[in-house]
C-alpha cells in the first residue's frame, strides 16, 4: 500500500523543508519537497532528497553497545537496553555522588534543529540532576549577539520578500550550498533587474554566479562596514527622518567612521579603495536593498561587532522602510516560543545542587575535559553532535575523551568518531522516525512533524531516552515523564500575538502553519526595535586586525585557512558516505601561494600549525584570495589518511561577542607531501 506522510527536515539548516514522504508497506520509498509550503516549493536539497540511503544505510546503528577494546577503538558488543540504562544511571549517580552533579556535562548540537528531542526533555533531564549547563556557542552566538546589539531583535526580512529586492548582497552567506531556498526569489528579483552581490573571501558556488564578487581578507568585515558608512556620511547618503526617528547614537557612528576612508579600509580588507565608494555608492542608492548576511562572518575573534557594524547598514540608509530592504540573518526569534516553560530552568532548583548550575563554554571542551577542576568532567553525554570532529582543537578534545576516568555516553545514529570514544552508545532514531516541532531561522513558518517511518532496530528517541534515564535513576517528577504533546503544548501556552491561534491541532491538521505575522512583514519599517530605538552606539565598535596568539606566528604560517561548509554535507553529518571524501578531502589553493611552494593540483599536501595536522590533496584553482586557503567543512577525521581531522588546527580562541568559536580565524602551512602519507 503507497500512502504519503510529511515530515519536517531537521538538519541545521534555516530552510527547515516542508518534507512529503512516500511509504510503501511501511518502507519509505521517496522523499519530496513539499509543493504546498511557500518556501519549500516543492524541492529539496540534493543530500536530503537521497536521505533514505541514510535512513536505511547499512552503517546505521541499532542496537546499544558497550565497549570492548580501549578508548577510542570503537570495538563494542551488543547489550540489552536494560543493562544500557542500569549502567548510565549507576555511572552518573556514582560522578553525582562523589564529585557533586556539576561533574556530568551534556554536549549536543545542531544534529536535529527539533525542539523536543534537541532542546527539550534533555534540558530537563540535565537541570534536574544539576548537571554543568552547556553553553551552546559553536555556531552562532557571536552573531546572534552582534545583531541583538544593534536590532534588539533578531527579526529578518521575510524570505519570500527577497524577490522585491533591487540589490541582494550576499554577505558571507553561501546562499545556493547552506540556504538554497532562498534562491529562487533572488532569481525572481535578479529577472526584475536586481542586481547580486557577494562579499566572500571564496569564490564558491554562490560569488560564481554573482554580478560582482568582492574578494575581502577574512576577518576584515567589521571594517568594510565601517568604510561603506563613512562613505555613506561622507556624502549625505543617509535616511536622516529614518536615523532621527528610529535610531539612537547617529552622531557618535558619524564621527566615528570618518577615520575609515577607503584608503585605510582597502588595507585590511583587500578591497580597492574606489570598488568601497562604489559599493557604497550603488548600496545606498538602491532600492530596495537587502543584505543576506550568514554566520561565516562572524566565525572570527572580530565576528560579534562585525554583525554589529553590518547591521547598522540598513539602518543608516533607511533600507528597512521598504518591502524587500533590509537584512536577513536570523528569522527565529520571530517565533517566540515559550522555550521555558519547555526547558523548565527551575527544575535546576530541585536538583541535588540546589541552584542553577555552572556553564561551560562547548567552544572550549578541551579545556573543559583536561582542565577544569571543582569538579572536574566526569561523565559525558553526547546527542545531536559530533565534538571529535566539529569542536576546535580537536587534538586537545580527543586527549580529553581518552581519559580512564571519564565516562562518555554518546547518543547517536551512526559510528562516529565521538562514538569511538564512548563507553556507552545508544541508537537513536532520525527525524523521519519521531514527533517534533520546528522553528525555523530562515522562514517564519512553525511546523510539526509525526512518525513517517518506524524505528529500525532498537532506536529511541532522545526524548525517550532521557525518559527512560530519569525513571532509572528514581526520578518520577511528571515534567520528566511529559509526553510529546505535552511538551508541544508546554511551548505553544504563551499569549505572544505571533502564536496567536496556533495550536497541537491545526499544527496536526496542517503541518505547517505561518506565525501570525502581517503579511508582508516589515519588521522594522516605522522602528519596532527592542527597546524603542536601534542602536548605533560606538563602544567595541573600532575596528583592530586580529592579533596574532603567540609572537611569530604569522611568520611560521602564514597562510590564513577559513572552512566553509561543503555543498553536500551537513557538517559531519553525512560523513559516513564514501563519496564525500571527494569534496572534504581538499584544500583550495591560489596559484601564487602554490607556486611559491612547488605545490600543483591534485598534490598530496600537509596543512599544519602548532596545534595539529591534515593530510589533504591541493587544488590549486584561484578560489581564494592569495594568502587565504580554504577546506570544505567537515569529515569524520578517522576518514582523514593521518586519522586526524581539520579541527585540529583550530584554536579554542572566542569570539568578542557571545563566546562564540572562531573557526575561520586560523593561520597555516601547506607543505607538499613527498611520500603519499
Ligand atoms: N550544504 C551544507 N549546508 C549547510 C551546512 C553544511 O555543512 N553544508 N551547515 C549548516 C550550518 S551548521 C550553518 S551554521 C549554516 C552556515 O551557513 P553559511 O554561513 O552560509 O556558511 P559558511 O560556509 O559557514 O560561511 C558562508 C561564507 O562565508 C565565507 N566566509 C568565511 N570567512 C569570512 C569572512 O571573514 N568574511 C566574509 N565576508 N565571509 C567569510 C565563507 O567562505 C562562506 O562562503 O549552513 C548550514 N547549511
Ligand atoms: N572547521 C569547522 N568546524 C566547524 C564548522 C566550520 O564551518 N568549520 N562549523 C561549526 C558549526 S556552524 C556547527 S553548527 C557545528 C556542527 O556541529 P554538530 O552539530 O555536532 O554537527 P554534525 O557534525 O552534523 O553532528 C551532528 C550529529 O548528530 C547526530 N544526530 C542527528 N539527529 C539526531 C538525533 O535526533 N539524536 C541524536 N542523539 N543524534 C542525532 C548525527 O548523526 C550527527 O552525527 O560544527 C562547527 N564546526
Ligand atoms: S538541508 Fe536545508 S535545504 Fe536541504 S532539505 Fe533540509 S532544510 Fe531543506
Ligand atoms: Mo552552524
Amino acid at each position: 500500500m503507497t500512502e504519503t506522510r510529511h515530515s519536517v527536515c531537521a538538519l541545521d539548516c534555516p530552510d527547515a523543508c516542508s518534507i512529503v514522504v512516500q511509504v510503501e508497506d511501511g518502507h519509505g520509498t521517496k522523499l519530496r519537497g513539499n509543493p504546498e509550503h511557500p518556501v519549500t516549493r516543492g524541492f529539496l536539497c540534493a543530500k536530503v532528497t537521497k536521505y533514505l540511503d541514510r535512513e536505511y544505510s547499512p552503517a546505521r546503528l541499532l542496537h546499544p553497545m558497550r565497549r570492548t577494546g580501549p578508548k577510542g577503538s570503537g570495538e563494542f558488543t551488543q547489550i540489552t537496553w536494560d543493562e544500557a540504562l542500569d549502567t548510565i544511571a549507576a555511572r552518573l549517580q556514582a560522578a553525582a555522588r562523589e564529585w557533586g552533579p556539576e561533574s556530568v556535562l551534556p554536549y549536543s548540537y545542531g544534529g536535529s534543529m527539533g525542539l523536543l528531542n534537541a532542546n527539550g526533555m534533555d534540558r530537563r533531564f540535565f537541570h534536574r540532576i544539576g548537571a554543568s549547563r552547556l553553553d551552546r556557542t559553536i555556531c552562532a552566538t557571536a552573531g546572534s549577539a552582534g545583531l541583538v546589539a544593534t536590532q534588539g531583535h533578531r527579526y529578518g526580512v521575510d524570505t519570500v520578500d527577497f524577490s522585491h529586492s533591487r540589490l541582494i548582497i550576499a554577505w558571507g552567506a553561501n546562499i545556493l550550498t547552506t540556504n538554497v531556498h532562498l534562491w529562487p526569489f533572488i532569481v525572481e528579483a535578479r529577472r526584475a533587474g536586481a542586481r547580486f552581490i557577494v562579499i566572500d573571501p571564496h569564490r564558491n558556488k554562490t560569488a560564481e554566479l554573482a554580478d560582482r564578487h568582492y574578494f575581502i581578507q577574512p576577518g576584515s568585515d567589521k571594517a568594510l562596514a565601517l568604510g561603506l558608512l563613512h562613505v555613506i556620511f561622507r556624502d549625505g547618503l543617509q535616511d536622516a527622518d529614518y536615523l532621527a526617528r528610529y535610531a539612537e547614537g547617529a552622531e557618535d557612528l558619524e564621527a566615528l567612521v570618518r577615520e575609515y576612508t577607503p584608503g585605510r579600509v582597502a588595507e585590511w580588507t583587500g578591497i580597492a579603495a574606489a570598488d568601497i565608494e562604489e559599493l557604497a555608492r550603488e548600496y545606498a542608492n538602491t532600492r530596495p536593498s537587502v543584505i543576506r548576511l550568514n554566520y561565516g562572518v562572524q566565525r572570527n575573534p572580530n565576528g560579534g561587532t562585525a554583525v554589529q557594524a553590518i547591521a547598522m547598514l540598513p539602518i543608516v540608509t533607511g533600507a528597512w522602510r521598504e518591502l524587500g530592504g533590509g537584512m536577513q540573518l536570523s528569522t527565529s526569534q520571530a517565533f517566540a516560543l515559550n522555550r521555558a516553560a519547555l526547558e523548565l530552568p527551575d527544575l535546576q532548583l530541585r536538583s541535588p545542587l540546589g541552584r542553577p548550575a555552572r556553564i561551560v563554554n562547548m567552544s572550549q571542551l578541551g579545556t573543559a575535559l583536561n582542565e577544569l577542576t571543582d569538579p572536574p568532567v566526569k561523565a559525558m553525554v553526547v546527542y545531536c553532535s559530533n565534538p571529535a570532529a566539529v569542536a576546535p582543537d580537536s587534538n586537545r578534545v580527543r586527549k580529553g575523551l581518552a581519559r580512564e576516568d571519564l565516562f562518555t555516553v554518546v547518543m547517536e545514529q551512526f559510528q562516529t568518531d565521538t562514538a569511538d570514544w564512548a563507553d556507552i552508545v545508544l541508537p537513536v532514531t532520525t527525524f523521519l522516525e519521531h514527533t517534533d516541532l520546528y522553528l525555523s531561522y530562515g522562514h517564519h513558518y512553525l511546523q510539526l512533524a509525526r512518525p513517517a517511518l518506524p524505528p529500525p532496530g532498537e532506536c529511541r528517541s532522545n526524548v525517550e531516552i532521557f525518559r527512560l534515564l530519569a525513571a532509572r535513576m528514581g526520578i518520577h517528577d511528571p515534567e520528566l515523564h511529559a509526553s510529546d504533546d505535552d511538551m508541544i503544548r508546554a511551548l505553544l501556552d504563551t499569549d505572544h500575538p505571533h502564536l496567536r491561534g496556533i495550536t497541537l491541532e491545526r499544527l496536526d491538521r496542517e503541518h505547517f502553519v505561518r506565525l501570525n505575522l502581517p503579511s508582508p512583514f516589515l519588521p522594522f519599517a516605522e522602528g519596532g526595535f527592542a527597546g524603542g530605538k536601534a542602536r548605533l552606539g560606538t563602544e567595541g565598535l573600532r575596528y583592530e586586525p586580529v592579533p596574532e596568539q603567540h609572537a611569530g606566528e604569522r611568520e611560521r604560517y602564514p597562510l590564513q585557512m577559513i572552512s566553509p561548509k561543503a555543498h553536500d554535507a551537513m557538517n559531519s553529518t553525512f560523513s559516513y558516505r564514501d563519496e564525500l571524501d571527494r569534496e572534504t578531502g581538499i584544500v583550495w589553493l591560489h596559484s601564487e601561494d602554490a607556486r611559491k611552494r612547488g605545490i600543483a593540483s591534485g598534490d598530496a599536501v600537509r596543512v599544519f600549525n602548532a596545534r595539529g595536522a591534515v593530510t589533504l590533496h591541493a587544488e590549486v584553482d584561484g578560489k581564494t584570495r592569495p594568502g587565504v586557503v580554504a577546506i570544505p567543512s567537515l569529515r569524520w577525521p578517522k576518514r582523514s589518511p593521518n586519522g586526524s581531522g581539520l579541527n585540529s588546527l583550530i584554536s579554542e580562541r572566542l569570539t568578542d561577542l557571545g563566546g562564540g568559536a572562531t573557526f575561520y580565524s586560523c593561520l597555516v602551512e601547506v607543505q607538499k607531501c613527498h611520500d603519499e602519507q
